[in-house]
């Protein structure tokens, strides 16, 4: 059954604000590496990875559903970043407000009676959830450590042993 180009459209924006996260991650990513902090920036690039997994799934559902795929412009991320826990209160901000994107879209999934839309965002609501939590632990953490260098160092040695994003996550 088509999709309401209503929602199709707003598909389209989702699938932007993920390939968007990716590339806010990914000069987080950067700005790590600068900082001498590569598990850090490890941890910045697996996120990068997730988040194309991401854009991918609503792309793939876009097209099995019979619809285009329209692609837009995604902006060049900000690199004026201070500290570590300034990063991740980036990301934190950044993820609630695709957290409300993903809301805003399941409501309009709702409103057109849209089911197969309706399951895959739950999945996308579900993952926010985990993804918010993770940052908040993050940061607490960050603030936990402070400016104690050899605990960063520690921290930083932890980040880098997340595992490689898979297309279930
Ligand atoms: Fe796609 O979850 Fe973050 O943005």
């Amino acid at each position: 059954m088509p999709m309401k180009p209503k929602l199709v459209e707003a598909f389209h924006a989702q699938i932007q604000a993920e390939f968007q996260s990716a590339y806010t991650y990914l000069g987080m990513a950067a700005w790590f590496m600068e900082n001498n902090l590569p598990g850090f920036a490890q941890w910045m690039r697996f996120q990068w990875e997730e988040e194309t997994l991401h854009a991918m799934k609503l792309y793939d559902f876009l097209h099995n559903r019979g619809e285009q795929v329209a692609l837009r412009a995604v902006a060049a991320p900000s690199k004026k970043y201070t500290t570590a826990v300034n990063v991740f209160e980036n990301v934190r901000k950044h993820e609630q407000m695709i957290t409300k994107s993903i809301n805003d879209l399941y409501e309009l999934a709702l409103k057109e009676k849209d089911l197969p839309s309706q399951i895959v965002l739950q999945w996308f609501i579900n993952e926010q959830v985990e993804e918010e939590a993770q940052v908040m632990e993050i940061i607490e953490r960050l603030k936990l450590v402070g400016s104690d260098g050899p605990s960063i160092y520690l921290m930083d040695r932890q980040m880098a042993e997340r595992p490689a994003p898979t297309a279930g996550a």
